[in-house]
């Protein structure tokens, strides 16, 4: 397989095209509905199609799963990727870089802003218990964080960092629904150029399941994280941005 620049999706036999996917039509489950889902993956290329499961949601929606064969070509030489442009840290590493570098504890306030309650993502960061087997930053001993949980407004977020003279702001949003993840975001992206000369504003961090890591720019924060992502991840992404360019980094001095 390596070295192959052209691939297809592989469903029974390698190459031969099959994907799956799910959809909800707002028409009520019956014959009609599912030839409507079978028009709706003929005319996104899929030939032949097979609606695999159809179920009614409530009485006037029907969710599916439709499998069929498209002719498409995936060119991996054209894939374009965010790289992660900084070193992994452990645990240690991150809070000898931080001590060494900045002399005091690098402060961090994370919040689930606007209406958005999804709490799971921010705290799996930030929680001590962590997520996928690493610990989270309040683990750190050189990391102070504050978080301050669900639904929080974004002057109150504004006031938590300047009380706390916060380092890094980090912010998560789960909820998408009317682009609500892009609009919080943004409207905090500009309280925080608002309130702060650009010198002094905090790092502005984002994450959650539906952002992309090539969004930062257009959000107007510093960094991205999206689905998957772990706290040693963010705490290197941290020590990288935020601690003295001129301390020696870790591994030069252990080397
Ligand atoms: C648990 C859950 C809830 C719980 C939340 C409990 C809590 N305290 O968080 C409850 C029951 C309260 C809830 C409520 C609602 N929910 Co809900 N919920 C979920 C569910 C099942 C799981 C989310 C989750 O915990 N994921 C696990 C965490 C670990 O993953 P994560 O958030 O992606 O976080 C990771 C990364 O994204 C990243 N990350 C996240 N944030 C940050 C921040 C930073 C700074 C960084 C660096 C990284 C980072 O790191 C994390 C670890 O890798 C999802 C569906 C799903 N399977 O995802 C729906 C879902 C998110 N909910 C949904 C909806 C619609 C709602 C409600 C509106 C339902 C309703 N009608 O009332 C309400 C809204 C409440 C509100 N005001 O926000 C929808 C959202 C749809 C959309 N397009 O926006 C989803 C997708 C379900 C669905 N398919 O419809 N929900």
């Amino acid at each position: 397989m390596s070295g192959r620049s052209i691939v297809r999706p592989y469903g029974d036999t390698t190459g031969d095209g099959m994907v799956q996917l799910s959809f909800t039509l707002p028409v009520p489950h019956d014959k009609r509905a599912e030839g409507a889902a079978l028009q709706l993956a003929e005319k996104m290329g899929l030939d032949p199609a097979m609606v695999v499961h159809a179920k009614a949601v409530g009485p006037a929606f029907t969710y599916f799963i439709v499998y069929g064969r498209v002719s498409h070509l995936v060119d991996l030489s054209k894939v374009e990727v965010v790289e992660r442009d900084y070193p992994l840290l452990s645990p240690k590493e991150a809070n000898l870089t931080i001590r060494r570098g900045l002399r005091r504890r690098l402060v961090v306030v994370g919040a689930c802003i606007g209406t958005d309650a999804h709490t799971v993502g921010i705290d799996a960061i930030l929680n001590v218990k962590g997520f996928a087997g690493e610990k989270g930053l309040e683990y750190y001993r050189e990391l102070k964080v504050v978080n301050l949980g669900a639904q929080v407004g974004v002057p109150d977020l504004v006031a938590s960092a300047r009380r706390e003279h916060a380092d890094a702001i980090l912010v998560s949003q789960v909820v998408t629904q009317n682009d609500a993840h892009i609009r919080s975001t943004r409207e905090m992206a500009a309280a925080f150029r608002e309130a702060y000369d650009e010198a002094d504003r905090p790092l502005l961090v984002v994450g959650g399941p539906r952002f992309h890591e090539s969004m930062a720019a257009d959000l107007g924060v510093d960094r991205v994280f999206g689905r998957g992502t772990t706290p040693g991840e963010v705490a290197s992404y941290l020590v990288h941005a935020l601690v003295d360019s001129r301390s020696t980094p870790y591994r030069e001095r252990t080397a």
